[in-house]
């Protein structure tokens, strides 16, 4: 199939509120690729559902993530913006792949490691396999890239083997995708605990800076955030806090770490940390403030919902009926 322009996908769960994590690590990269790449950027509902959800917090945030998507700079017009849950084919080819993927291979996967630990009570079989479901995200789109926060890295490795296994059995079926993971910002810690990745999911919301939180309440969780017992503002190894907060400050200035120690040379960490807070409410406020107008039109958002899954289901059924034709599922 000879396509236009290379490819692009991510996807992000609705899974709890976005957070400058999920930001600076994924969606802050997507608008780059819209006029070189054909994009698909999408909002992985059935993902979120892994891990036990309030039915209507799932609802509220799959609209939000859709807006957020548009209010961090994504274009409907030159991007398609979907909901998983609005194409079957990514639960269909997700069975069909589940079928290429080893017991050990799923069994490898660090987030499967630390999500049966922190959910003891519900290691279900869609956390096992959910490496799978991503690999049919990514594949049903023949994608190039995927630009993704660092801790995606192992799932996009294991569908690139999927998708290697299924080719060399049935050749030229998937395009073979390439991880794209940003310089800066693929990792941001957490600030309660900056040796830990920030989690939207984290229970502790003072260790979290979400997309939506307001001027105030982002300079109070900064002036909290956790460092060290030094005082002066450089990056090494060991100073988790301040490596962290000295990323943020970087992704949000543009100015790289020896400028940064220039400027709070002899300042201490309260002003450092005030300065965080400062450029991350200053580089939000634009998208809060384009995130309340779309989702005062909740028409508007669903027409869009409906626009973006006709879009992906054309060319994700492409995929799947060359993917059960090679298989030798009868088509009628
Ligand atoms: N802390 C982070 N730093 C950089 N990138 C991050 N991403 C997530 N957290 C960070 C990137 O955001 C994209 C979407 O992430 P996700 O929705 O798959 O997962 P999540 O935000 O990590 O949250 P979960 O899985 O719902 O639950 P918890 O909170 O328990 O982990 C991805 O590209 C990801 O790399």
């Amino acid at each position: 199939m000879q396509k236009e322009k290379p490819v692009s996908f991510s996807g992000i769960q609705p899974s709890g509120n976005l957070t400058i994590g999920n930001y600076l690590g994924a969606i802050r990269n997507f608008p780059a690729y819209s006029e070189n790449y054909k994009c698909f950027y999408c909002v992985v509902d059935l993902h979120a559902l892994t891990v036990r959800q309030v039915p209507a917090e799932l609802r509220r945030r799959t609209y939000e993530t859709l807006a957020l998507y548009i209010a961090c700079g994504l274009d409907p017009e030159k991007n398609t913006l979907f909901v998983q849950s609005h194409v079957p084919a990514h639960s269909e080819l997700a069975w069909i792949l589940d079928c290429f993927t080893m017991f050990g291979e799923l069994s490898r996967m660090t987030q499967f490691k630390e999500k049966s630990a922190k959910h003891a009570d519900n290691i279900n079989a869609g956390l096992f396999t959910y490496p799978s479901l991503m690999a049919a995200d990514i594949l049903l789109y023949q994608t190039d890239v995927v630009p993704v926060g660092d801790d995606q890295k192992q799932h996009v490795e294991l569908c690139r083997d999927v998708a290697q296994r299924f080719n060399n059995l049935y050749p030229d079926t998937f395009t073979i995708p390439e991880p794209i993971i940003s310089q800066s910002g693929a990792r941001i810690k957490s600030l309660a605990e900056p040796t830990r990745k920030m989690d939207k999911s984290d229970p502790n919301p003072n260790a979290v800076v979400y997309l939506l939180d307001d001027r105030d309440t982002i300079i109070r969780k900064f002036k909290r955030a956790v460092t060290d017992s030094e005082t002066s503002v450089r990056y090494a190894p060991g100073k988790d806090g301040i490596n962290n907060l000295m990323t943020i400050y970087s992704c949000f200035t543009g100015k790289d770490f020896a400028a940064i120690e220039a400027e709070f040379a002899g300042r201490g960490y309260s002003d450092f940390k005030l300065a965080v807070g400062e450029v991350t409410a200053d580089a939000l406020a634009p998208v809060q403030a384009e995130f309340r107008r779309l989702m005062a039109d909740k028409t508007y958002i669903e027409d869009l919902m409906r626009k973006g899954a006709r879009e992906a289901a054309i060319c994700a059924a492409r995929t799947l009926t060359k993917v059960k034709k090679k298989l030798g599922l009868v088509l009628i």
